[in-house]
């Protein structure tokens, strides 16, 4: 059996060939799964699942029909669709996973995370992360109309692109006292995450142990890839070049 994994596929609201990509993977590869882990930011910007619900309808209706086929599927929040919530999951047949959790993947323990919560050096978007999170303050959000909300997200998602080319590489990638924090707090040697856009497998010794992080990639113009984990080991696949 297989467990696919992936994060980072930026769903817009519009039309888009992203949007067919990731149809064709629930309805293709997806169905022959054990298990599939959406581990953040598979949507453009989630303001709520009223909004969510209404504009991204193929989406959870293919996301139920593999729930029903038997396949398990699980939603972890990004830093883009955090406001995913319980009518999501009622919809889609997810079941929404904390972040970080750790997980038994094709028989070994792994803490899977968006990877946002590992980018300790990003002092800025850690304020935004812990303001946005509150739970207060996400309850005034969901009482403003639609039409402010989405103004506000478009404002923010334009507000990042432009943080971000003023911010150096090093601190929007991970904290490595922070990566091995985490491979030590909860006893794991595996961690697998995206968020930072940079597909790669980390290997580092903790305590005597080779612990391996790996990096998923973000769904962009010419690829869309997703991890396929097996008990012999793990691989990328690209639905793309199918
Ligand atoms: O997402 P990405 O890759 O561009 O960059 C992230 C960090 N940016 C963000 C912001 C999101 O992209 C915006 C998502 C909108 C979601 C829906 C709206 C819900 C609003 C709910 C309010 C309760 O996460 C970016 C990181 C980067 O990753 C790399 O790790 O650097 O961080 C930032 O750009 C944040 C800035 O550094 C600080 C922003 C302060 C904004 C304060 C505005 C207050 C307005 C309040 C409105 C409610
Ligand atoms: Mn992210």
């Amino acid at each position: 059996m297989t467990t696919l994994l992936l994060s980072d596929l930026h769903l817009p609201a519009s039309a888009s060939t992203l949007r067919q990509d990731f149809l064709r993977f629930l309805q293709g590869p997806a169905r022959k799964a054990r298990a599939v882990y959406l581990l953040g930011d598979v949507f453009e910007a989630w303001i709520g699942d009223e909004d969510g619900l209404a504009h991204y309808g193929d989406e959870i209706a293919a996301l139920r029909a593999l729930s029903e086929a038997g396949v398990r599927v699980f939603f972890q929040h990004g830093n883009r669709d955090f406001l995913v919530g319980e009518r999501f999951a009622q919809a889609s047949g997810a079941s929404l996973l904390a972040d970080p959790s750790v997980v038994e993947i094709e028989g070994r323990r792994t803490l899977l995370t968006h990877g946002d919560l590992l980018c300790t050096d990003d002092i800025g978007y850690q304020r935004w992360r812990r303001f946005s999170r509150n739970g207060v303050v996400q309850w005034l959000f969901m009482r403003i109309p639609g039409g402010l909300k989405r103004a506000i997200a478009d404002r923010l998602r334009r507000g990042s692109k432009s943080a971000k080319t003023r911010k150096s590489m090093a601190i929007m990638d991970v904290n490595d006292t922070a990566v091995s924090a985490c491979f030590l707090r909860h006893g794991v040697d595996r961690i697998i995450h995206g968020h930072t856009h940079r597909p790669d497998v980390h290997h580092e010794l903790i305590d005597g142990r080779t612990c391996e992080r790996i990096v998923l990639a973000d769904w962009r113009e010419h690829s869309r890839e997703y991890l396929e984990v097996t008990r012999e080991g793990w691989k990328r696949v690209d639905i793309a070049a199918s």
